[in-house]
């Protein structure tokens, strides 16, 4: 399948890694906005929210617990951050294997 992202975890394309286990990855994004911007990732090719199947449920739960622990490896969990996954052609998914961007670092904005 020719998804950057499943090369990342693959080991094809490098990455500086953050956090990783057995179901989900975390790394620097190659383009950051902010002081800190990580990406987290299932291992397993999810193409966005929208195709998250029953199945995932748990993988999902963890993937949230794990951005737990990478917001606390990166030092922003006290002053809080932001999580983002785009969507589709509106939300500028650019990569079509989920993905959630957290960034922090410094203050941020909310605008469109
Ligand atoms: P999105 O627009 O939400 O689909 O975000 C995709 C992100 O992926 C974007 O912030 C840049 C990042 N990105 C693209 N290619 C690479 C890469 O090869 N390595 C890393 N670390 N990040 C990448």
């Amino acid at each position: 399948m020719d998804c950057l992202f499943c090369k990342i975890v693959n080991g094809d394309i490098p990455s500086k890694k953050v956090y990783e286990d057995e179901h989900v990855l975390a790394f620097h994004d190659i383009n950051p906005v902010a002081p800190v911007h990580v990406l987290m990732i299932p291992k397993k090719h999810i193409q966005s929210v929208l195709a998250i199947e029953p199945e995932d449920k748990e993988l999902i739960g963890h993937l949230h617990l794990s951005l737990q622990k990478v917001a606390e490896t990166m030092g922003v969990k006290e002053d809080g951050f932001r999580i983002v996954t785009n969507i589709g052609k509106h939300g500028q998914q650019t990569v079509f294997h989920l993905h959630y961007h957290l960034i922090g670092g410094r203050q941020l904005e909310w605008q469109f």
